[in-house]
């Protein structure tokens, strides 16, 4: 596969601040709708996730990438998900809910040059039904053992969801929606593509399979791989900041995804970049969050669970058998 050229790499190291400087100065939304005009106030319901059938392919590790020392104190490179191909996680039903609500979001969406060009971010604070799926419990321990983490929301909100809506340029001249190559803010990220690949052509998932330093996007021999959706509800997970990925542009139709972030409560480690995060908001409105994250991610545990209304999730509970769903 030597075509990855086509994809850019979003901006790194000093562009990226220059890319932050170009943020503070833009205006703070061009959303066309307020959030909660969007809500289909459709309730999350556990029995939207299958109990059985849950197929996670194509598993990559972090040791598998290259990497030999671990990003978390908790955890080994060997237990740490870097890449992998979830079918079977919601069922027909819980497909339709989450469909409906992204579509309904398109409305809020905005574009702009960061490295996705066209998405509707903090999805959790206009769809009930995406809010209330990232505090199920159940739909946390299966993303959890997925990652081989236990795992809570992201606590910053503005990165924790976002939906994505890729379409092929317009007129010849126009500008393809594109999702760049880079590596995510957030490290627990599950992409959870909602079209169905019948609605579109191109729009490819592609990852790089080594270390996030040794990607060069000149170098055509490189070892980029594709990682193929093949029904509407499939998801590709990844540790999303050590794994550089992008999605190809569209030449027909519409891709949309759900692109959900979690945080590790067992750990204070985040690798969350301000220059990261104020690329996307801009300077002064990342200050207060960016403090806000500080101490949230200083909170146990135990206190980030009960803040959701849930019983801790736990090591013990990631086996599978240990845990009746
Ligand atoms: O749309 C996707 O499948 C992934 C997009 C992505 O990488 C992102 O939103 O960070
Ligand atoms: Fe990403």
């Amino acid at each position: 596969m030597k075509r990855h050229s086509e994809l850019p790499v979003f901006a790194q190291g000093s562009a990226r601040l220059w890319s932050a400087l170009q943020a503070s100065l833009s205006p703070a939304s061009r959303c066309k709708h307020p959030g909660a005009l969007l809500d289909t106030l459709q309730p999350w319901r556990d029995s939207y996730l299958r109990t059985d059938g849950l197929c996670v392919g194509n598993h990559r590790s972090l040791a598998d990438l290259g990497y030999s020392t671990s990003p978390l104190t908790v955890s080994t490179p060997e237990q740490l998900t870097a890449l992998a191909h979830v079918d079977g996680l919601f069922n027909e039903q819980g497909i339709t809910q989450l469909r409906r609500a992204c579509y309904q979001l398109e409305a809020g969406s905005s574009t702009s040059a960061w490295i996705i060009s066209n998405r509707t971010r903090a999805a959790t604070e206009s769809s009930t039904l995406i809010r209330e799926m990232m505090s199920s419990r159940a739909f946390l321990l299966a993303v959890s053992r997925i990652a081989g983490v236990p795992l809570v929301p992201h606590p910053f909100v503005r990165a924790r969801s976002q939906v994505n809506y890729f379409y092929p340029p317009e007129a010849q001249d126009d500008r393809a929606q594109i999702g760049m190559w880079h590596t995510d803010g957030t490290s627990f990220v599950l992409n959870i593509v909602l079209s169905d690949p019948s609605e579109y052509d191109g729009g490819a998932f592609v990852y790089f399979e080594g270390p996030a330093e040794r990607f060069d996007v000149n170098e055509p021999d490189q070892c980029v791989r594709t990682c193929p959706v093949s029904a509407s509800g499939e998801a590709v997970y990844i540790y999303g900041s050590r794994v550089f990925h992008g999605v190809r542009p569209l030449t027909r139709g519409r891709r949309m995804s759900l692109v959900l972030s979690f945080h590790c409560p067992y750990s204070q480690q985040d690798v969350n970049k301000f220059w990261h995060l104020a690329s996307d908001d801009g300077v002064l409105r990342t200050l207060r969050p960016w403090f806000q994250l500080q101490r949230d991610l200083a909170r146990p545990a135990d206190e980030q669970y009960r803040r959701l209304g849930i019983e801790p999730i736990t090591f013990a509970d990631l086996a599978p058998s240990t845990v009746p769903r």
